[in-house]
């Protein structure tokens, strides 16, 4: 099952001005950096509640790594703004991506890659959603 809201990704330019506006701004202080080769994005994950069960709801910041990477693309078509949609699963993030390729919905990949702090994660293609490029994320 789709149980949340796991995060909003949000394509920027630049990284560190981008998280400082969040910080300064909405007070988000809490934020984990790391570099996703794979994927092309150096990103922060800034948490937004303080549940502390594991299942917070984020904001995901993505500055592109390398020119031919999906958020470059996208950033050089439309600047910067949301990206992606992401829903949290409660179970296997594979059988969640199936069952929704049976309704007629594209899965981009055969197996879950590795997300932010260890998440497993697909998307479904942008077409197929009514324009939301949407993700679906499993907590390690
Ligand atoms: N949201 C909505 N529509 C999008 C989109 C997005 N983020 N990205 C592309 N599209 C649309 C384009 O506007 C275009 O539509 P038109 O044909 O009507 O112009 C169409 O999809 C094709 O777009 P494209 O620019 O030619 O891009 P590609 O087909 O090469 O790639 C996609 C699109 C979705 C397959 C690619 O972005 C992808 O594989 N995304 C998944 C991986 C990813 O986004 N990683 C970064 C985030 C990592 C993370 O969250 O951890
Ligand atoms: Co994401």
């Amino acid at each position: 099952m789709l149980t949340r809201i796991d995060h909003i990704g949000i394509a920027c330019h630049d990284l560190d001005a981008t998280v400082a506006f969040y910080r300064d701004t909405y007070g988000f202080t809490d934020a984990h950096v790391e570099v996703n080769e794979e994927q092309g994005v150096r990103e922060a994950m800034l948490k937004i509640n303080e549940t502390g069960d594991g299942a917070a709801s984020y904001i995901q910041l993505l500055e592109p790594i390398r020119d031919d990477s999906p958020v470059a693309k996208w950033l050089a078509k439309n600047g910067e703004g949301v990206h992606h949609i992401a829903f949290g699963t409660d179970g296997d993030v594979q059988d969640e991506a199936d069952g929704i390729a049976a309704k007629g919905v594209r899965v981009l990949y055969d197996a879950p890659r590795r997300g932010s702090m260890g998440s497993r994660i697909t998307f479904l293609h942008p077409k197929d959603a009514h324009g939301v490029l949407t993700e679906l994320v499993q907590k390690p």
